[in-house]
């Protein structure tokens, strides 16, 4: 998989020099960052994206973008676009989950069985719930249409897990989030909470043996450098809800709302795209960097759940009504 020049530049473009002479007219400076590697489709079109708010608000706006947790960890940049001192952060609805439990509903272990469910349910009622609970409960509110991370294998560099015994007592690391970890725990292996931004050295040094995220963050963060076994478990689907700071947004006016908003969720769509091709073509590539890779049974991981009770235990907590919503689009789970 080679970076192209494109993307390169494109990923400078709206990050430094043009911001000079735009920043000394500019009403509005919009801070938004992430924790992704600069060559993820999510820098590549978030940083087109800048360019063309920043040109369709004829220099009212230098819309600056802070990729690969240059900001902080993901906790840390949750409570700076909560207080105000960032103004957008896109964020797994997992890790969210500190904040707004509900949020963590459409992380359900294999729940989504294809992206036709998924975006079903995203941009339909179960995306609409989720998005109530956030602006009802927090300083913050998201943007119609969610981000893609994708379908999450597991790797290690241990063993290959082929089975669900193979993660008994495996030390993996999960993002921070409690339904990670009770997931992890379901399956009998040894979930340790680490920020992504701090995923990789804690694999180099062992801290931890295993972690799990889709192909397209393995490929980016090269965690193929300290990984030798990768499995497709397709255990989760996972997305990014691009969040802002509700004071924030009601500070610009109308007309500057509407463009952000507009190429906000144009880029949303267009990364989609991007990352499932990434995810469904990254296999060789992997091979190639002298990963061992592995295909599994869902079924097998999926019964093991069942018997440890998860889908109850996550069902008592998310409640009937949003399971409901959950099952409208996915079907019975349980
Ligand atoms: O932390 C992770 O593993 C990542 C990058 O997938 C998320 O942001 C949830």
């Amino acid at each position: 998989m080679s970076i192209d020049r494109r993307t390169l530049l494109a990923s400078a473009g709206a990050l430094a020099l043009p911001g000079i002479a735009r920043a000394q007219t500019a009403e509005f400076t919009l801070k938004y960052a992430n924790n992704l590697p600069l060559t993820h489709p999510m820098n590549v079109r978030a940083n087109e994206m800048a360019a063309k708010i920043n040109a369709e608000s004829k220099g009212r706006i230098d819309f600056k973008v802070f990729p690969n947790g240059q900001l902080g960890t993901d906790t840390d940049m949750l409570n700076q676009v909560r207080s105000g001192a960032i103004e957008f952060f896109t964020l797994s609805p997992l890790i969210l989950g500190n904040l707004i439990p509900s949020a963590q509903i459409s992380g359900v272990g294999f729940a989504f069985k294809d992206y036709g469910q998924v975006w079903a349910a995203m941009d339909g009622d179960l995306g609409a719930h989720v998005r109530k609970e956030i602006n009802d409960k927090s300083q913050m509110f998201a943007f119609e249409h969610i981000w893609d991370n994708g379908y999450r294998q597991m790797t290690s560099s241990a063993r290959a897990i082929t089975k669900p015994d193979d993660l008994k007592g495996m030390k993996m690391r999960v993002p921070p989030s409690p339904f990670w970890v009770s997931m992890f725990k379901a399956f009998e292996a040894s979930p340790a909470t680490i920020n992504f931004a701090e995923v990789y050295t804690a694999l180099q040094t062992k801290v931890v043996d295993g972690q799990e995220n889709p192909l397209a963050i393995i490929a980016t963060a090269k965690l193929n450098e300290v990984q030798k076994f990768c499995s497709i478990t397709n255990h989760m689907w996972d997305g990014f809800w691009f969040l802002g700071n509700k004071k924030a947004w009601e500070r610009l006016p109308k007309d500057l709302q509407d463009i952000v908003r507009r190429n906000v969720n144009a880029a949303g769509l267009a990364q989609r795209e991007d990352v499932r091709k990434l995810n469904d073509n990254l296999v060789g590539e992997l091979k190639n960097r002298g990963m061992v890779i592995n295909t599994t049974d869902a079924e097998l991981f999926r019964a093991k759940l069942r018997a440890a009770g998860f889908y109850e235990e996550w069902h008592k907590k998310f409640g009937d009504q949003a399971w409901a919503l959950l099952e409208k689009y996915t079907g019975k789970l349980k």
